[in-house]
């Protein structure tokens, strides 16, 4: 079957076999006459064939819609109607069709096309939304301009584009700009407005607002100030210029994702948007910065250039991961932000990648799309244009992307049509390059070292894994970064990119006069995993001398991690030397807090467990965890007076700014906070959690306090002052189950479920509370396997309200080949328990079917 109508019957749809549509939309005229329980949608549409379309039966998405009346020309038609659409016979040439249906938003709880949350209407229509809404070729390739009319006796009415006529209980808007369905947003609702305006580089105001539910617009001012700063910086940095005269987001507390990057009208998940001091964490702020700017960026990279089929979902996810990285390095530090990118790339990405649900970053083929929004899509497809980046350079980079923007504005576009304008900006030949499109897997990167006489070699090896589907991968390019360090810490060759393309390849350095100590994949470079012999004294050079920051970082993280699998594995005792590296390191005031504070942190139980498993060695998630707790408790015993010192040093006073500086610093003083608190019972973070005048240190405090089983008080404190916002009760829901003892964590997140403020109707705080349990390997893994089937559990109760949560949430299975047989009987009832529900949605049936095969 070629048409994305196949998947409903659970069918698997290829990339290889696109067929353009049939007819193409020149324009479309849609009225809503909203009721929760039975809003009526009139659609007046005007149909041409597309002379490239090779389809010839004119056919309309369609679910869940009741048809109630349809006419073509003016003539009534009775369509063949099915679950996933309608079909008819249609006149030679360009026609209008016209339809009325009905829908039922307030009974939408999947949180796709049209729903209802606290009393507010809303749109989801990515991926596959709008066909809930209306009858409609519903693909991305088909862009039309729309005009809306909304009737309601809601206050505030908003949809894509500019508003052109408004009355008592109407509002007409008309987006100029030609966009795909997935792109058509709809809010109408009791809300207020956080205002002001942006001057465009040549010279034009926007009107901008962010749109809050009234008793939330005190937390808005920051989100609005990313904005602007996202606006000057597409601007500044890609020639980029809004084009519409107004830009609202809108914060809506029912949401599946982030956020979603509507034509002029962006929907955001309020944990995405709101923000204020006494609620929200710097890593919330920071988090909010970025998703603001990400869907801005979207405006030209996902609405002015689209996609021409799902399958090309990383040509603007990928790209626009890229751009609102660069944006959040350019607004704070550089080396932090790719630091922590490479963290949560390794912990989701790398996870995937070595799974079952391990899928190249341009899919070949899906069931349901909405489970290809994955880290490989987003994290490692931004990955691959930072290679390219690093591959051609600065300037030509910047020459391709301006040839993208002048020949596909307005156009649907492929991989392809991507890679062509790098070829074309550079003359190079991207072939080989385009494998990281379509080949799955995290390459191994292998490396060995010669010196002979002043000339000194690399000898590079790449493989990667087999994936599910490929069981043989071809070399790809691997832009390697490397730099050299002379025996006494000098850098006697800057930062150098080697361009590997075999299988094996070895580089020389000549000229040198004593053996160097290698910095290798600077940056991390390209997203692989380096095998590399080594020891502890010279990573504990590198941390000690390399001139780049992120190696310098990679350089620590490899010595806790040796020290950690060495005390995994031998049962060894907390290495000195790594102690001793990481008092140096932090005792060193030039460096930046933050860096510090990154460099504290222990490599995750995931990713030791990931590390032990390829070593051949079955992981038990309970003795990681405890050997992470023993050597936390060593790092804390090893240097008592330097943390609270610098605990004490890095106090932040004054009222309290959300910016990079001060963020630091409270990053640096509660990671030391956090060992202390091993050292003194509570001591100062109790004092902490008293006088915390912002969230950041009021959550610190608790979670420290909660780690040692002696923050009951303040538990219950924190409930009764912040009961009345609900974006604070999912801290207060997550804080608990993540800092459970392992054998406790299940039956906290089971006690939580009961609470009044639970419910599953809304995604964040369902998974505030088991995805929270997902992500506590120990505590999930528990050899009870009561993590397993309370989760397996839920997510059958969450299946028939919100398909794409339960099928996300899924992942938290997808680790379990690495586990021991009882482990993995286990985690196989749980997953066959869940696939035999009646009625499992596609979604959902999807994603266990891969996990388990
Ligand atoms: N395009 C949005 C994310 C998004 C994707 C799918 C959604 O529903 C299935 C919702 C939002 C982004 O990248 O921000
Ligand atoms: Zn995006």
């Amino acid at each position: 079957m070629k048409d994305a109508a196949a998947a409903q019957t659970g069918q698997t749809i290829y990339l290889s076999d696109y067929t353009p549509p049939g007819w193409l939309v020149e324009d479309v005229s849609l009225t809503f006459r909203l009721a929760p329980d039975a809003t009526r949608v009139l659609s007046r549409i005007r149909f041409a064939p597309n002379p490239e379309g090779t389809q010839d039966r004119f056919f309309l998405h369609g679910e869940k819609l009741k048809l109630i009346s349809a006419a073509i020309d003016g003539t009534p038609v009775t369509p063949d109607i099915t679950p996933e659409g309608l079909s008819c016979a249609v006149p030679e040439g360009a026609f209008t069709w016209e339809a009325e249906v009905e829908i039922a938003p307030a009974q939408n709880f999947a949180l796709e096309g049209l729903y209802m949350s606290n009393g507010m209407y809303c749109t989801q229509c990515e991926a596959e939304g709008f066909r809930k809404i209306t009858y409609y070729p519903d693909r991305p390739d088909v862009m039309a301009t729309f005009h809306v009319r909304i009737e309601s006796d809601l206050p505030v009415m908003l949809s894509n584009g500019n508003p052109i006529a408004s009355g008592e209980g109407w509002a007409e808007w008309h987006d100029p700009w030609p966009k795909p369905s997935y792109l058509f947003a709809l809010v109408a609702g009791e809300l207020v407005n956080h205002p002001d305006t942006f001057t465009t580089m040549s010279g034009r105001a926007v009107e901008l607002n962010i749109w809050v539910r009234p008793g939330d617009e005190g937390k808005c001012a920051f989100g609005m100030e990313a904005l602007k700063k996202s606006m000057k910086w597409d601007e500044e940095v890609y020639g980029r210029e809004y084009d519409l005269d107004l830009f609202n987001i809108v914060a809506v507390d029912d949401f599946n994702m982030g956020a979603m990057e509507n034509k002029g009208l962006n929907i955001f998940n309020s944990s995405c948007v709101l923000a204020s001091p006494e609620t929200s964490t710097d890593a919330n702020f920071e988090r909010i910065e970025a998703i603001i700017a990400h869907e801005y960026f979207h405006n030209w990279t996902g609405d002015r250039i689209t996609c021409r089929d799902w399958f090309q979902l990383c040509l603007k996810e990928g790209l626009t991961v890229f751009r609102d990285a660069s944006f959040t390095a350019d607004m704070r530090s550089e080396p932090v932000k790719r630091i922590s990118d490479v963290i949560t790339l390794r912990a989701r990405q790398f996870r995937e990648d070595n799974g079952p649900l391990a899928h190249p970053v341009r899919p070949e083929s899906f069931q349901e799309i909405n489970n290809f929004y994955t880290a490989t899509v987003y994290e490692k497809g931004a990955e691959v244009i930072g290679m390219l980046k690093l591959l051609v350079g600065d300037e030509a980079y910047f020459k391709a992307l301006d040839l993208y923007f002048t020949r596909h504005d307005g156009q649907a576009c492929t991989i392809e049509d991507w890679l062509k304008v790098f070829e074309d900006a550079t003359g190079r030949d991207l072939t080989q390059f385009k494998r990281w499109y379509s080949q799955a897997g995290t390459p191994r990167l292998h490396v060995t070292e010669s010196w002979d006489n002043g000339t000194f070699t690399l000898h590079f090896r790449q493989e990667t894994p087999p994936t599910p589907g490929q069981p043989s991968k071809q070399p790809q390019v691997l832009p390697i970064a490397v730099g050299l360090l002379g025996p006494n810490g000098d850098e006697v060759l800057p930062t150098t990119l080697l361009e590997m393309t075999e299988a094996e390849q070895s580089f020389s350095f000549e000229g040198l006069g004593a053996r160097p100590v290698p910095s290798i994949l600077r940056g991390f470079s390209a997203p692989v995993i380096l095998h590399r012999e080594t020891d502890n004294a010279e990573r504990a050079f590198l941390l000690a001398h390399d001139t780049d920051p992120y190696n310098r970082w990679e350089a620590g993280r490899s010595l806790a991690k040796n020290a950690l699998l060495r005390m995994i594995a031998e049962g060894m005792a907390p290495d000195a030397a790594y102690l001793d590296a990481l008092k140096t390191l932090l005792e060193d005031e030039t460096l930046d807090p933050a860096f510090r504070a990154l460099a504290m942190a222990l490599p995750s139980e995931d990713d030791l467990a990931l590390t032990l498993f390829e070593g051949g060695t079955t992981p038990d998630p309970q003795r990681i965890w405890e050997k992470r707790e023993e050597m936390r408790e060593a790092m804390a015993r090893h240097m008592p007076d330097l943390l609270a010192r610098l605990y004490a040093a890095h106090q932040v006073t004054g009222p309290y700014s959300p910016e990079a500086g001060p963020a630091a610093d409270r990053a640096l003083s509660n990671a030391a906070l956090a060992l202390l608190t091993r050292l003194d019972g509570g001591e100062r973070a109790r004092a902490q959690y008293a006088g915390a005048d912002n969230m950041t240190q009021q959550l610190a405090a608790l979670s420290c306090l909660l780690s040692i089983d002696a923050g009951a008080q303040e538990l219950q404190s924190f409930y009764e002052q912040w009961q009345h916002d609900r974006l604070v009760i999912d801290k207060w829901f997550s804080l608990q189950v993540g800092l459970a003892r392992p054998e406790d964590a299940a039956a906290t997140a089971e006690r939580l479920a009961a609470h009044p403020d639970f419910t599953m109707k809304n995604p964040n705080r369902f998974r505030a509370t088991f995805g929270a349990l997902a992500m506590s390997p120990a505590g999930f893994h528990h050899a009870s396997g009561k993590g397993y089937a309370l989760l397996a559990d839920w997510l059958k109760k969450l299946d028939p309200l919100n398909p794409q949560t339960t099928a996300r949430m899924c992942t938290a299975f997808e680790t379990w080949k690495r586990y021991d047989s009882d482990r993995q009987a286990m985690i196989r009832e749980a997953l066959e328990g869940i696939l035999a529900q009646d009625g499992l949605s596609r979604d959902t049936s999807e994603m266990v079917s891969r996990i388990l095969n």
